[in-house]
C-alpha cells in the first residue's frame, strides 16, 4: 500500500542515518581520524562533484570523455554483438551514451546505482533516447554481490562498464575484490571496460585536487556540513581547511580536512577532540600504470585485451576479458 511504502521509506531513511552515524563515529575514533568518501555524495555533494568535473584544473572527466568520443566505435566492436552492458555506479550515464551509440545489437543496458530516484530518472531518459534498447535498472550497492535481471532477448555475454576512475577511490585490496566480483558476475565470455587515472606529474595531480575555484575544497568540507545537517553534529565548518596532496609511496592523491585550531566536535553524545593541525582523512584517489592495473586484474581472472589513452597519457580506458 501507499502508506506501507512511506513507512518503509522512513525506516530505510532512519537506518541510512544510523549507518552514517556509526561510520562517522568509528572513523573519528580511529587514529588517524578518517571518514568514508562515499558520504561526499548527498545532493549538494553530487552537484559539487559535477562542478569539479567542469573546472579547468580537474582534467579527469574531460580527458576520459574525449577518449570515449574518439574510440567508442572500437570499444563497441571489442565488447561484441548481443552484449548485456552492466554499468557500475551509473549516475547520469553521461559517458555511456558514446558507448550505447556504438554497441552492436545490445541485448540490454543495466545501469546499477545506489541512488534510486536518480537511477530511475536517468533510465527513463536513456529509454526515450534509445527506444530499441531494453533498459533494466538495478538499485544496488555495487560493492556487495547482486544478481542481474533477465532481458527479453537473451544476451550472448555480459560486460561491465566502470568509467570515471572510481576504482581509484578503493584501497588496492578492495579494488581487487571488486574486480573479482565483476568477473563472477560476468561469468564466461565476460568483458570489462574500465576507466583508470594514470600516474603523472604530481604538480598536475595536486592542481586537480586543489582547483583554483575552490570547488574541491567545498566538496571536501561538505562532508562536515552533511554531518551537521543529517546527524545534528555540532561542528564549526569554518574551523577546518581542505588539504590535498600526492602521496608518491602509495601512488595516490589523499584528501584530508585539517583542524585550524584545538577544538571539540560533538556527534550524538560523543565529543571528539582535535588538535590544531590534526587531519581527518576523507579520500584516496589511487593512480595506476596500465601494466600495474592489468597485473592486479590478472590475479583475479582478467586479461587485458586493449587500451585507449589520450595524447598526454593522463587517463586510460581498458578492455579486459575473463
Ligand atoms: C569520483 N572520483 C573518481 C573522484 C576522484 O578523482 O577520485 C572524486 C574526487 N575527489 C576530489 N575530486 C574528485
Amino acid at each position: 500500500s501507499d502508506s506501507g511504502r512511506h513507512h518503509s521509506t522512513a525506516l530505510s531513511r532512519n537506518s541510512a542515518r544510523d549507518t552514517f552515524l556509526e561510520d562517522a563515529l568509528s572513523g573519528l575514533r580511529n587514529q588517524p581520524k578518517q571518514l568514508p568518501c562515499k558520504y561526499f555524495y548527498d545532493q549538494r555533494g553530487s552537484r559539487l562533484f559535477d562542478a569539479i568535473c567542469e573546472t579547468d584544473d580537474y582534467y579527469v572527466t574531460r580527458t576520459e570523455t574525449s577518449i570515449m568520443q574518439h574510440h567508442a566505435d572500437e570499444m563497441g566492436e571489442c565488447l561484441g554483438r548481443d552484449v548485456m552492458l552492466v554499468e557500475f555506479g551509473s549516475g547520469s550515464s553521461l559517458k555511456t551514451r558514446f558507448l550505447l551509440d556504438h554497441l552492436l545489437d545490445p541485448a540490454a543496458y543495466v545501469p546499477v546505482d545506489i541512488s534510486r530516484e536518480h537511477l530511475h530518472s536517468s533510465a527513463d531518459r536513456i529509454r526515450s533516447e534509445y527506444p530499441d534498447l531494453e533498459v533494466l535498472p538495478v538499485c544496488a550497492d555495487f560493492t556487495r554481490p547482486f544478481s542481474l535481471p533477465s532481458a527479453d532477448r537473451p544476451a550472448s555475454h555480459q560486460a561491465v562498464y566502470f568509467p570515471g576512475s572510481t576504482i581509484g577511490n578503493f584501497q588496492p585490496a578492495d579494488a581487487q575484490k571488486l574486480l573479482s566480483n565483476m568477473a563472477q558476475l560476468c561469468g564466461q565470455q565476460g568483458g570489462l571496460l574500465i576507466g583508470i587515472d594514470l600516474k603523472k606529474d604530481p604538480e598536475v595531480l595536486e592542481k586537480a585536487y586543489n582547483d583554483s575555484d575552490g570547488v574541491t575544497a567545498e566538496f571536501n568540507l561538505n562532508l562536515l556540513r552533511r554531518m551537521r545537517n543529517e546527524l545534528d553534529a555540532e561542528i564549526d565548518v569554518t574551523a577546518f581547511d581542505h588539504h590535498a596532496f600526492y602521496n608518491p609511496t602509495k601512488s595516490r592523491v589523499e584528501m584530508h580536512l585539517r583542524s585550524r585550531i584545538d577544538q571539540a566536535i560533538r556527534l550524538g553524545d560523543v565529543s571528539v577532540r582535535l588538535k590544531a593541525g590534526e587531519l581527518i582523512h576523507t579520500e584516496n584517489s589511487h593512480k595506476y600504470s596500465i601494466e600495474g592495473f592489468a597485473q592486479m586484474a590478472s590475479e583475479v581472472g582478467w586479461t587485458l585485451r586493449r587500451s585507449w589513452t589520450d595524447v598526454n597519457r593522463y587517463f586510460a580506458v581498458l578492455h579486459l576479458v575473463v
